[in-house]
Order: C-alpha cells, then structure tokens, then sequence
C-alpha cells in the first residue's frame, strides 16, 4: 500500500481487508454496464458496522469517493467506480441476523444474496416477495439502494414495499437505525424510504429488517402467442380481471430469437410477433377452468393465437427462462439499455410511437422489447450491429435515448423504471424530475453528505 491514504486506512482499521490488486480493482470497479474502465483506489470489505463507519469516516476526512458495492448486477453504472474512489464491498457482511415469527421480520446484513433472503423466508414457511432473474448474485443492500422491482410487482410491490427497518451510515460516518421494524410509525419524515432508491448517493444500508408475507397459494404459468402490439394489453386487461396475477410479462419475437440461441426451449413450432409469460393462482378446479376460459375468450377474439400451461415445475421452470433468460442471451451483443415506465394505461401508444420512430431513423438496429409490462415497465435494449463502430454506436443509441425522452415527455413516463439513473440515464433526469425538485434533491444529499463521497457522481 504506497498511497499514504490507504497506509492510514490500515493504521486506523487493522482488521480491515483490503486489496490493491489489479484482478480485485478490475472486478470491484464495473457494475454489469461495460462503458467505463475501472479504476478504484482500492477495494475494502469491512465485516462490521463499526468497519463501515470507520471507512467512511477516514473517505470524508480525505475526500476519497466511496462507491458501495453489492452483487453489481446493475445495469445503470450505479457501482461503478472508474475514477479513483474506493470501493466498499459488502460481500463479508452477508449473515441473517434474525427472525421474528411474531413481526414476520428477517433482518439481515446487506450482503447476502436476494435468493438467500427468498430461502430463509422460506425457511420459516413465509415468503420474501421481490424476486427478479439476478436473484442469485444480487445483494439485498443493492436491492434497497435501488428500490428493486423485477417480476412479482404487479402483485407485492416494489423492495420498498418490504423495508420495515434500515440501518444505515451516512456520508459522515453517522449510524442511523430508522424506522426499527415499526408497521405503523408517524413521526415525521420517513427516512427510511429517502434511502431506499437513493442509489447509495446518501449512506450505505449496513442492516435491513424485511417484512415476510404467507405464500401464495399453488400457482399455474402460462405463455400466449399474441399476433399484434394492441392485443398485448387487452390480453392483460382480459387477465387482470378474471385471474389473480402474480406476474404479467411479455417479450417479442426478437426476445425469443436471441433466449433459444442462447439455449431455451423452442415453445412454439412457429414464430409469433409477442410473447406472454403470465403466472396467477391456480389451487382448485375452478380457478383451472377460469383459465382455460381465459385463454379461449382470448382465442376467440384473435387476441392470442397460440398458448400453453405449464403442467409440471420442470415445464413452468423453461418457460421462464425463456423471459428470464433474455438478459444474458443478449449479453454478448453489447447492448444499449433502455429501462423505461409509463403509466399502465398509457403502453400501447407509447409502444407504437416509439416503434414507428425507431424503423423509421434506425431500421438495421435489432431492438428487442420486453419487460414488465402489466406494470408499464418496458426494456428496450439496442443491440450494436457487428461491424458499427462502438463509438458511433454508443453515440446513436444516446440519440435513441433522446427520442424516448420526448415520447416518454408525451406520456408523462419515466426514464428509468426500475434500473436507477446511475451514470447511464444521468444526462435525462432533468427530463423525468423539475428544476425544483433536483435542487430539493441535492440539498437532501448535501445533508446526508456534506463533503461529497457517497457515491460521487451517480444520479446528481
Ligand atoms: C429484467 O427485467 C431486468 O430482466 C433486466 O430488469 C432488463 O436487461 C434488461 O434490460
Ligand atoms: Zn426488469
């Protein structure tokens, strides 16, 4: 450790482990977006509260940024740290710390994988509601940090939903217990929730106690054909009303070209232009036959043209994966994330004004749709085209990004729905937040973090 800073960090925190190596700067340093170079001072992984705070403390007296780190799964640049920051990994703070039939609560150190939290729950034959494909190497901290959404919001909500109680360690080294597991609690602020979604920006989550549910009842999954864009969302207005819904997702043929090149099942013999993986209740008979009638009055109305329910986990499982599989079967291709919300209501118009503006200025660009959209939460990832040059490739997506920016402006949408703002959206939050309340926002953050260190330069 030649940089006397670091010398000090180990003098002040013996304990700490740290590294400078190039293999943990290269790891630590990037999130899933690979636009930016990583370059941290060093990665530090604190075991304790106590270690958090005394990192943090030893940052705000040198001005080192602090660039918190979870599973990096993001997919905004969020935990990236390319300019000399420190990252502070959360990878050995990963115990469940209790739970309490009682409360229903597990409370847990931000580390630990959100698919460690969903097998504890279960554990106590309860269930920790938010789930999402990253589930296995994301981390709850990150989860809060950037209020998490994924593929059961339609029916429990946001993380925010679950967070009954945060510790947290703000940008001077303050420990704050907010909120202690309390259901009802109307005291003022909610801090709580200024922290949930912050994206690190304001202090680093060190505990979280999360509020578990019963399990739903036996679930069936089912996956429709659907031939047009405006079928889409008279299929989930059809399926909201007679079933109850636990996810509603959709994917287009371009989704399912690159998910069976990547390895999925093929469901169909043939090719359709939508795609619906829907899950709902299905304990009885009569919830069965309600969605056999679901499927038939869909049918009859040429709203969907072809479907399947599963019939066994193994077949629920591949169906899945063919929506949850399009992240990482797009990987490879390098492409442009698109992570975009309008309200429920709004979808079809927005869907078809933006793809009519995207064949019209790129038609060699493969767009591939997909997303939440029964929560009005749509992906849109622009894939690089071999043989563009990447710079003139990240320079039109960013052009793209424009054009959904005014079509979103038109609706009243968001540019980011669920991924965060992070380094990638950061030059559109002006276009989603008003003049007024990025000002309240970076007065918030000027309290919590008065010499700048949390997170430097993501989302403000
Ligand atoms: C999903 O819904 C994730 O699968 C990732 O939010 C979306 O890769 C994406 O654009
Ligand atoms: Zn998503």
């Amino acid at each position: 450790m030649t940089d006397p800073r670091l010398a000090e960090l180990i003098r002040l925190i013996p304990a700490l482990k740290l590294s400078v190596e190039a293999g943990d700067l290269e790891h630590h340093g990037r999130d899933w977006t690979r636009r930016w170079t990583p370059a941290p001072l060093a990665v530090a992984w604190p075991a304790s509260i106590d270690e958090v705070q005394g990192v943090v403390r030893w940052a705000s007296a040198h001005g080192v940024g602090i660039v918190p780190s979870g599973g990096r799964t993001g997919l905004s640049g969020g935990a990236v740290a390319a300019q000399g920051e420190l990252v502070l990994s959360l990878d050995r703070m990963n115990r469940v710390l209790g739970f309490d039939p009682i409360d229903r609560t597990l409370t847990v150190e931000p580390g630990i994988a959100l698919e460690a939290v969903q097998n504890a729950a279960r554990e106590h034959a309860l269930l920790y509601p938010v789930n999402f494909a990253a589930r296995g190497s994301c981390q709850i901290g990150g989860n809060i940090a950037t209020n998490a959404g994924g593929i059961r919001v339609i029916r429990y909500g946001n993380t925010r939903q679950w967070v009954a109680g945060l510790k947290v360690v703000t940008g001077t080294g303050e420990l704050l217990d907010l909120n202690r597991g309390l259901v009802k609690n109307a005291s003022g602020y909610d801090l709580r929730h200024l922290v949930i979604g912050s994206e690190g920006t304001l202090g680093i989550v060190v505990e979280a106690t999360l509020t578990l549910t019963s399990p739903p009842p036996p679930s069936q999954v089912m996956l429709l054909a659907v031939p047009a864009m405006d079928a889409l969302m008279k299929v989930f207005a059809e399926a909201r009303h007679r079933l109850a819904l636990e996810a509603f997702e959709f994917f287009t043929e371009r989704a399912l070209h690159h998910v069976l090149a990547h390895g999925a099942q093929r469901p169909f013999a043939e090719d359709h232009p939508f795609y619906v993986v829907t899950e709902f209740d299905a304990g009885d008979e009569k919830a069965e036959a309600e969605a056999l009638d679901f499927f038939e009055f869909c049918l009859g109305e040429g709203w969907v043209t072809d479907g399947v329910i599963a019939s066994s986990e193994a077949q629920a499982a591949s169906l899945w994966r063919l929506r949850e599989g399009i992240t990482e079967s797009l990987a490879p291709h390098k492409p442009y994330k698109n992570d975009v919300s309008v309200r429920i209501s709004a979808v079809p118009a927005f869907m078809e004004e933006m793809h009519a503006l995207l064949s019209a200025e790129y038609p060699a660009f493969d767009v591939v749709w997909f997303g939440h959209i029964g929560d009005g939460n749509l992906h849109i990832n622009v894939l690089k085209p071999a043989e563009l040059d990447n710079g003139v490739f990240v320079e039109q997506c960013e052009h793209v990004t424009s054009l959904l920016v005014e079509t979103l402006a038109r609706h009243g949408g968001s540019i980011s729905a669920e991924h965060g703002i992070g380094l990638v959206k950061k030059p559109w939050l002006g276009s989603v937040r008003s003049e007024a309340e990025i000002a309240l926002m970076r007065g918030i953050k000027a309290v919590w973090d008065p010499n700048g260190i949390m997170n430097p330069g993501k989302l403000l």
